[in-house]
């Protein structure tokens, strides 16, 4: 089947790197990779090359995101689909598959601007285990569920559920939150695999193509401990610890140093195969640091 498999991986723009390479590592538990590129770092969350690549250009934001299938014949075929579709969509060269660590790479732009790739077959380095930049007691939630989850700058929601379905997501509406002056937001949220959501859109205007990246840690403790560190540290929390309805996770929102947000979590259940909606969450989620496009009450 022509669909992707997991958001595989990101590249993220940034400036600061000394900053992010302690946020990374010494919060929230990454690897850091540095093979003396110069222009970038990579982070390890399992045993994959990386996860997340650091472009050190100034950008602050998204560079690209990266969307596994199976092989090359569900490559061609996915490729093939989102042309016969009108979408402009470039196979890139060895070169650029090398510098990905994949064998198979295309790259096309989604309908809010935001760079995206479909890849095959990604360097997994099994021989090296996974080491985190600070003590864990588990692991980062991957494997078949991808890294996490994110929630992307849409101008045009049925323009972006129509390319997400494309690439074989399914998801709509799944909450109906009031917003002051008497407007609603309905957030959409789509799924591929036992994640309850792998994109998320339509919460508003945003200012970066980026609002977040939702990690998860198998343990509870890991959760807790980046809590720890994140307070101490008095780095900005835009929503507090809180229980979503829809993955009924428990999360809280901490900025990172480009100024947008990674919400970190655990518990997360996985997708179901029939819609529901809801118009609060659990528990928390209380609104705290100002100005991170998150300040709607959950
Ligand atoms: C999420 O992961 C999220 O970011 C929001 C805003 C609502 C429900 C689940
Ligand atoms: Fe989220």
């Amino acid at each position: 089947m022509s669909q992707v498999t997991e958001l595989g991986y990101m590249g993220l723009s940034i400036s600061n790197v000394d900053a992010w390479k302690d946020y990374a590592a010494s919060i929230v538990g990454m690897e850091i990779v540095d093979e003396g590129e110069g222009d970038r770092i990579y982070l390890r969350m399992d045993k994959w090359h990386h996860r997340l690549t650091l472009h050190i250009d100034g950008g602050d934001d998204l560079a690209y995101i990266g969307w596994r299938v199976a092989g090359p014949s569900e490559f061609n075929e996915l490729v093939e689909k989102l042309r016969l579709n009108n979408l402009d969509i470039r196979v890139a060269s060895e070169e650029e598959c090398e510098e990905r660590r994949v064998l198979g790479l295309a790259k096309t732009v989604d309908p809010g601007g935001n760079p995206t790739e479909i890849f095959y077959g990604p360097l997994v380095e099994n021989w090296r285990a996974f080491h985190p930049g600070r003590p864990m007691f588990g692991k980062f939630t991957t494997g078949t569920e991808g890294i996490g989850h994110c929630i992307l700058r849409q101008d045009d929601i049925p323009a972006a559920v129509r390319f997400y379905e494309l690439l074989g997501l399914t998801g709509s509406v799944e909450y109906k939150l009031p917003l002051p002056g008497g407007m609603t937001a309905k957030p959409y949220f789509m799924h591929v695999n036992g994640r309850q959501h792998s994109v998320a859109f339509g919460l508003g205007p945003m200012k970066k193509r980026i609002n977040h990246l939702m990690l998860e840690y198998t343990n509870l403790d890991d959760l807790g401990i980046a809590h720890d560190i994140i307070r101490q540290r008095k780095i900005d929390v835009a929503l507090q610890l809180g229980k979503h309805s829809n993955d009924e996770a428990l999360t809280f929102y901490c900025a990172n140093p480009s100024g947008w947000l990674w919400e970190l979590g655990w518990g997360a259940k996985k997708a179901e195969g029939q819609q529901e909606y809801y118009s609060r969450d659990i528990f928390g989620h209380g609104n705290e640091a100002a100005g991170y496009g998150m300040d709607i009450e959950l």
